[in-house]
């Protein structure tokens, strides 16, 4: 497929030119370069790219304009075709990528100006690695059952409890995490807040490395009297919880872009394939079967393309809350990737499966989509909701 048509979806009007600028050049640059950034040790690979994604100037997407970022605040369309244009070529790049985003997203929504001075411009430049830290092992869509507490004590927060399933835990240079700050104990989303803590501060250790499917950095945290300066809380003492889901509903939407990327690279395969492979005397491209499963997975792309950028298109030209639409865009697009991504698996017969190839590469990948930054199961809560509520 000739470069214009590998990037046709972004003709779109959701799109102004600089969106497209952006991911013809960050298409051509990971063309160039992700290929080159050894892929065996994980920690390792995700630092290099991190690195690499930040001396191109791509990580300046993932924060505000004050700090080096690109836009004034976060841009949604750009996170999103980013995500799109790396999770189709590599998907730990796409990791790398959007744990910048989001592990600092609440620090770019919240923090200080000097926090924010002492840490954006390292999370642009690809210096400093953000993680972000909300589940724990008794909450994970919960978000309210969270029971990590910080104390106020003198001049200091002070941090007790374990998070888990920590994207860049064990490399990260910062954590953003959300605890329980009015001493309640109680469940509730009232009485979080959140907190910037520096890999390193006495107190906050990785209890343990966890893996996964497709190998990304992760681990489960553990924080025991763990003291923070009384600055380094993010936004209003109480208002974690808002913070948490502000930072999502951006996000969400990325994660959606991934997804696509996921299934525009299957879908990529499975046409290379149908049209190599030879089979009963012509190409698996002449049978109506391969046919009518290749137009279901276009349009199953389409269907979700749409969604996703709507939501990104709707948060950057009105600022208003995209809930709604960024749990739809989430939902649909990791959904439908995940069957995009098995019909080209499928397509691909036991080469599909052989460790090694670009579809079962995909189908680890996609796997984790469907579950984390919200399970589908809460935005189909949200998705109900929210229309509910607007219905009333
Ligand atoms: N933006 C801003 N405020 C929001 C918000 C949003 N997107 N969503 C909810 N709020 C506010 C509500 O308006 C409400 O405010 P008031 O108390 O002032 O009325 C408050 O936050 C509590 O909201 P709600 O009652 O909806 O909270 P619940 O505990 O019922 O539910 C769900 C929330 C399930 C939707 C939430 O916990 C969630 O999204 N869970 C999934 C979390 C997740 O993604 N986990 C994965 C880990 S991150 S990788």
């Amino acid at each position: 497929m000739g470069a214009a048509g590998r990037l046709a979806h972004l003709e779109l009007p959701f799109f102004d030119d600089g969106h497209r600028a952006l991911a013809a050049a960050l298409d051509t640059w990971a063309a160039q370069h992700l290929q080159q950034v050894p892929h065996a040790d994980t920690d390792t690979a995700c630092r290099a790219l991190v690195r690499a994604l930040g001396a191109a100037g791509w990580l300046r997407h993932c924060v505000p304009a004050a700090q080096g970022g690109v836009h004034e605040t976060l841009d949604s369309r750009s996170l999103v075709v980013c995500r799109e244009t790396l999770a189709r070529h590599d998907g730990l790049a796409d990791f790398a990528f959007a744990m910048q985003g989001l592990g600092s997203g609440p620090l770019s929504l919240a923090g200080s100006e000097a926090l924010k001075a002492a840490w954006l411009p390292r999370v642009a430049r690809g210096d400093a690695i953000a993680a972000f830290a909300l589940s724990e092992p008794g909450a994970g869509s919960d978000v309210a059952a969270i029971t990590c507490s910080a104390r106020a004590d003198g001049d200091a927060w002070v941090l007790d409890g374990q998070k888990t399933w920590i994207s860049n835990g064990g490399i990260a240079d910062f954590y953003c995490v959300f605890a329980r700050s009015d001493g309640s104990g109680a469940r509730g989303t009232r009485g979080l807040s959140a907190f910037l803590v520096p890999a390193g501060t006495p107190g906050l250790s990785v209890a343990e490395r966890l893996e996964v499917i497709a190998p990304h950095p992760l681990a489960r945290l553990h924080f025991d009297g763990c003291r923070v300066p009384r600055d380094h809380l993010l936004g209003a003492e109480g208002e974690g919880f808002k913070l948490a889901m502000r930072t999502l509903d951006i996000f969400r939407a990325s994660v959606a872009g991934a997804a696509l990327g996921f299934a525009r690279r299957a879908l990529d395969e499975a046409l290379a394939h149908a049209r190599r492979r030879e089979m009963f005397g012509q190409h698996l491209a002449d049978f109506q079967l391969t046919q009518a499963a290749l137009g279901d997975m276009a349009t199953e792309i389409d269907a979700a393309a749409l969604l996703t950028y709507r939501a990104a298109w709707r948060r950057d030209t009105t600022g208003t809350r995209i809930t709604r639409e960024s749990a739809m865009a989430k939902m649909v697009a990791t959904e439908q990737a995940q069957r995009v991504i098995d019909r080209a698996l499928q397509m691909h017969g036991g080469l599909g499966v052989r460790v090694g190839t670009a579809v079962e590469s995909l189908y680890r990948e996609i796997r984790a989509l469907r579950i984390y930054e919200g399970a589908t199961e809460v935005q189909r809560l949200i998705i109900g909701r929210e229309t509910l509520a607007g219905s009333a």
